[in-house]
């Protein structure tokens, strides 16, 4: 748990000089959209910063989001990063089972009082007293409540955390919630998408490890770097869109010359992530990249608003019409005016 080294000494021990970090903390300060000027005190804050205790609980969910965590195969400073951060609970990695387990938790809680960060995955199912997910005896909702009380912040890590996700779907049998629907009181960040982009979390870790507190958040908890823009703002495919340039089904001409997937249902104009920017497995691609249009999974409710084939400009779209987001539908350049203002927590 508590460890005396800093990750300067890691990182020396490992071989990475000041030089290394200086260099990621640059990397890390672009990705978070701080100011250039930030990288030296970055850099210098992880040098002298100590192990920062998780507890991470899963509760409903697919195990999509850390399966992907997991494969961010990064550069070796970025996993010793991660390896800073002592993962003191987790089931599905951690060795321990049963009552041991339960054990493990109740002294990491304990050790880290007040500061540890408090990872969820998953939704909360709070219907007929969150009976239908339940840990050792436990519902998640009691979980939640309980050991949040003691946390420092709260990670809602994936779409299910963040605002309730698949769980949550029609006819929603479970009750199930997110993080924020039931904690009150505690600094919360929303890492959506489903499963959520790895680096995001890097991110958001990177800035708490570096200045003890999250990074600057939107309207709905989401580092602003990340979620400030949409899909659409930063799409490769996006001149297209501007010449009216639109596939008309996937395999037709417009299709193979890479053109605007919008037509066919891309959810990227409403959609706020960093699939377009940081995209997937290493920075390889992006689904838009790989021919298929955005579903809009880091949105509320996009399994509802569902019509992931058909376009924003009509049809059976009324769901994300419920996004508060006007569309300048049709008018090619009208709806980037429209979407592309930056959402800010107040
Ligand atoms: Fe949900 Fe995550 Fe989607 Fe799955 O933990 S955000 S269903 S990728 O696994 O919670």
């Amino acid at each position: 748990m508590e460890s005396a080294e800093t990750l300067g000494e890691v990182l020396g021990r490992r071989g990475f000089g000041r030089r290394s970090l200086l260099k990621f903390a640059i990397a890390m300060t672009s990705s978070l959209a701080l100011p250039p000027a930030l990288a030296p005190v970055m850099a210098a804050n992880l040098a002298k910063a100590k192990r920062r205790s998780v507890i991470w609980l899963s509760f409903q969910e697919c195990t999509g989001c850390l399966e992907t965590l997991l494969r961010s195969s990064s550069p070796s400073i970025e996993a010793l990063i991660f390896d800073f951060v002592s993962l003191d609970y987790q089931e599905s990695l951690m060795a321990a089972a049963g009552a041991d387990a339960e054990r493990t938790l109740r002294e990491a809680v304990a050790a880290n009082k007040g500061e540890y960060l408090l990872a969820i995955d998953g939704s909360i199912p709070v219907k007929d007293g969150g009976v239908y997910s339940m840990t050792g005896g436990r519902s998640n909702l009691g979980m939640l409540s309980e050991i949040a009380a003691d946390a420092k912040a709260v990670l809602a890590i994936g779409t299910c955390a963040a605002y309730g996700g698949i769980p949550k779907a029609y006819p929603n049998p479970t009750g199930a919630a997110g993080v924020e629907d039931l904690i009150s009181g505690k600094p919360i960040v929303n890492i959506p998408g489903c499963p959520p982009v790895p680096e995001v979390l890097s991110g958001v870790l990177v800035h708490f490890i570096s200045f003890g507190h999250l990074p600057e958040l939107d309207d709905r908890k989401r580092p602003l770097a990340y979620f400030g823009t949409t899909i659409h703002d930063q799409c490769y495919r996006r001149p297209f869109y501007d010449q009216g340039k639109f596939a008309k089904s996937f395999d037709d001409e417009g299709a193979r010359q890479g053109w605007c997937l919008f037509e066919l249902g891309c959810k990227g104009p409403v959609t706020h992530n960093a699939c377009a920017s940081l995209k997937w497995n290493g920075g390889t691609s992006f689904p838009i990249e790989s021919g298929h249009g955005c579903i809009g999974c880091s949105e509320p409710d996009f399994w509802d608003a569902g019509s992931f084939y058909t376009s924003l400009a009509g049809g059976s779209s009324a769901g994300w019409r419920n996004t508060g987001i006007a569309l300048g539908v049709g008018v090619a350049g009208g709806l980037a005016a429209a979407l592309s203002g930056r959402r800010k927590s107040t």
